[in-house]
């Protein structure tokens, strides 16, 4: 045994050696933001990025959809955790859009941006820093969400975590999958505003997912903002968020959607995962959220590549 093999793996992403979390080498940066503000209910989510990591060691490098290791060869470099600003929601949200904008902007710089949540709200700041790197009519946004997040403001702030994607939608249209909670006035906006599509819980758990044909025609020739919120899945299988609402997202129609966005749009340069808040002892959600990230990665740099469970998936992937 050599002196190497005595201590743990490196304390980054996935556990990955060294060389393949190398800012040069990696292809995929993860940036955890643990910020928590504005939570209405249940609270925990300053938690998340660091459950996030903790599970991920535990998760397998393989990946028998593609008969093989896709980390091992793209790369993730772990970011140290964005400074909190707590003088105010904008102010946060401002350094998130500092941050998204000069690590995209830099060299070197990631292929594919993942964030680590934190509540909802840091989201606007992704955006709005993606929109000073990328023209901004390219842009779209997709959102998996129980709720609907179109509040123009929520206790007195624009920038709160039920206004997620009213502040996407003022920088690009969104696509909005799993949503089942939402008050009249985001009822009417939603209905008068041409920028956002909400596919309901309902809707999208329609045998057939005919959505995806929707989705597919929405992100084509288009680059990408991928946010989701952890409560658009099944809180059976997702409970360990503030807000958990019944119905939702599968596991598999979550990476069915991922999917779908990957294969049509241009370009995927950012995710988010967002509102883990760990339930302390039961492992199960955090693992499902590294997992999920480590499945961004893949499906965003490993485009084009084929994927041994194509013949599983649907026509519209
Ligand atoms: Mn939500």
């Amino acid at each position: 045994m050599s002196v190497e093999e005595l201590y743990q793996s490196p304390w980054n992403f996935l556990g990955l050696p060294e060389e393949l979390a190398r800012p040069s080498r990696a292809r995929g940066w993860l940036l955890p933001i643990p910020y928590e503000s504005t939570t209405s209910y249940g609270a925990g989510t300053r938690e998340g990025p660091a459950a996030i990591l903790a599970a991920s060691r535990q998760v397998e490098l393989y990946d028998q959809e593609y008969d093989g290791e896709p980390a091992a060869e793209y790369g993730i470099h772990t970011l140290n955790p964005l400074g909190l600003v707590h003088r105010s929601p904008e102010a946060m949200v401002k350094a998130v859009e500092e941050a998204v904008s000069s690590l995209l902007s830099a060299s070197p710089r990631p292929e594919v941006l993942g964030v680590l949540g934190g509540e909802h709200t840091l989201s606007a700041g992704v955006a709005r820093g993606l929109a000073r790197v990328m023209p901004r009519d390219t842009l779209v946004a997709v959102q998996v969400d129980a709720h609907a997040d179109l509040r123009d403001e929520y206790e007195g702030s624009p920038f709160s975590h039920a206004c997620a994607a009213r502040r996407i939608l003022d920088v690009c249209p969104v696509f909005q999958v799993g949503i089942r909670n939402l008050s009249s006035g985001e009822a009417a906006f939603r209905r008068s505003s041409k920028r956002v599509r909400t596919i309901f819980s309902e809707e999208a758990n329609d045998p057939g997912s005919r959505f995806l044909k929707d989705l597919a025609g929405f992100v084509r020739n288009k680059r990408v903002f991928i946010t989701i919120d952890l409560d658009g899945l099944d809180p059976s299988i997702m409970p360990a968020v503030g807000t958990p609402e019944p119905g939702g997202i599968s596991w598999e129609l979550l990476l069915q959607i991922v999917r779908t966005v990957c294969s049509h749009a241009v370009q995927v340069p950012v995710f988010d995962v967002v509102e883990l808040a760990p339930i302390p002892g039961f492992r199960a959600p955090d693992f499902l959220a590294a997992k999920l990230v480590y499945k961004l990665f893949s499906y965003t740099l490993v485009k084009g590549k084929k994927r041994t469970a194509s013949k599983r998936r649907s026509r519209h992937e």
